[in-house]
């Protein structure tokens, strides 16, 4: 059987390939382009105009380390918002915990669907009886009155295209004020490689809005330079100070060990975010 060759291009001259065996899925939604292949060595994979999303293989990395370091820093989280995660990840691991609410707003129903219906791994966790799902923009949602979370996670994609906005000053001042007493937000920051100098004027701005404001690193393999950036966000909670609370058994990356590691950035971040 003939192999399809798939590529995101991180820059015009290199990128990352994979070989699928089949294409699933390919159509543009009105929001994006949605593809999905079953590929060779990472599985089924989710991508939104060109860009890797999701995979089987690797997804646990990114989604563990985009929920738990807010989640169990948190004392007692009822009340949680996602912003974007329309495949139903970083909902799974917000499920593990005893939580009264998990709302989701995703702005492109068709993802939800398909995800449904190729990633449902992911999207079965849409059907627990504490989840809320919006289809909606999740920027617009967040500005009508009576917003209020103990933790929002933002698992937006790049800071170019349809997503800019979830990268910007005006919408992380808005989340600030949907925080209830205590909240903890955390939002995926994209690639440190790629995105320098979009972290260097995120992290300023950020400081400037919350008490603590730091960036956490953890690996995902098919994002663009493999070392992925997640920012934790809140006004009362230091996520220096390493929760007391034992993670959920079957995790398959973040432990305490993990969490503490990660917010230890490497010479050439902590000098340019300084
Ligand atoms: N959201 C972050 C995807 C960023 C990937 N960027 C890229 N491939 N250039 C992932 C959503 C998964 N729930």
């Amino acid at each position: 059987m003939k192999s399809i060759d798939i590529r995101e291009y991180h820059t015009p001259a290199n990128g990352i390939f994979f070989k699928a065996k089949r294409r699933l899925l390919s159509e543009r939604s009105s929001c994006q382009k949605i593809e999905i292949f079953d590929t060779e060595f990472f599985g089924r994979v989710l991508m939104l105009d060109g860009l890797v999303q999701t995979t089987i293989k690797d997804e646990f990395f990114y989604h563990e380390m985009l929920v738990h370091p807010a989640l169990l820093s948190h004392p007692n989280p009822e009340e949680v918002l996602i912003i974007g995660g329309g495949d139903g990840g970083a909902l799974r691991e917000v499920l593990l915990y005893p939580v009264k609410r998990a709302t989701l707003v995703e702005i492109d129903g068709r993802v939800v669907e398909v995800c449904k219906k190729f990633f449902p791994w992911l999207s079965l966790a849409l059907r627990d009886r504490r989840v809320k799902l919006e289809i909606a923009d999740g920027n617009q949602f967040i500005r009508e009155p009576n917003r209020m979370f103990d933790v929002i996670l933002v698992d937006s994609s790049d800071p170019v295209g349809p997503s800019a906005i979830l990268h910007q000053r005006e919408f992380y001042a808005r989340l600030r004020e949907c925080l209830k007493s205590g909240g903890i937000v955390a939002a995926q920051a994209g690639s440190p490689l790629y995105y320098l100098d979009h972290l260097r004027k995120k992290v300023a701005f950020l400081r400037r809005l919350f008490k603590f404001a730091f960036f956490y690193l953890g690996p995902v393999p098919t994002y663009p330079g493999g070392l992925w950036s997640y920012i934790f966000l809140s006004d009362k909670i230091n996520p220096l100070r390493i929760p007391k609370k034992e993670p959920s058994a079957g995790l398959r990356y973040y432990n305490l060990d993990i969490h503490r590691a990660a917010f230890a950035l490497p010479e050439f971040l902590s000098k340019h975010l300084l």
